[in-house]
């Protein structure tokens, strides 16, 4: 792996979604479970935009794919299906995005998926 803007053995342990895991920030919650919680973007850039992230600390895809359990990795993904559900966008579509590194343009250094929905996006 070459050129990540953060090197994978320095995350950041005071990241904002490190916070919110250990509550010490509050959120908008809309699934949890022992493999990751989902709550809503407080800078939303679509009428639903939620963000699911997993529980333990990975710093980008990268990361998260070629260090996390392959049930982790599963857990993970249900529980984005889990928030598309409720997140009420599943019949009529949505996006799923996932910024990583520099030229991806990620500003919070703990892998987290968006779902974007709720109206038509551009
Ligand atoms: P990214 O650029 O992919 O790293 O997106 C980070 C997202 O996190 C961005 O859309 C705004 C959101 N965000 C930043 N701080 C907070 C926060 O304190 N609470 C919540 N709910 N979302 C946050």
């Amino acid at each position: 792996m070459k050129n990540l803007s953060v090197p994978l053995e320095n995350y950041n342990d005071q990241n904002i979604f490190a916070r919110i895991l250990r509550g010490e920030i509050p959120c908008k919650k809309i699934y949890e479970d022992s493999y990751a919680l989902s709550f809503y973007d407080v800078f939303p850039k679509a009428a639903a935009h939620a963000l699911v992230i997993p529980k333990k600390p990975y710093i980008c895809f990268n990361d998260f794919i070629n260090q996390a359990s392959d049930e982790e990795i599963s857990g993970f993904f249900k529980a984005v299906g889990k928030t598309i559900a409720l997140l009420g966008v599943s019949e009529r579509g949505f996006r799923m995005v996932s910024n990583s590194g520099e030229h991806g343009g990620q500003e919070v250094t703990h892998f987290h998926v968006h779902i974007l929905g709720g109206e038509k996006l551009s």
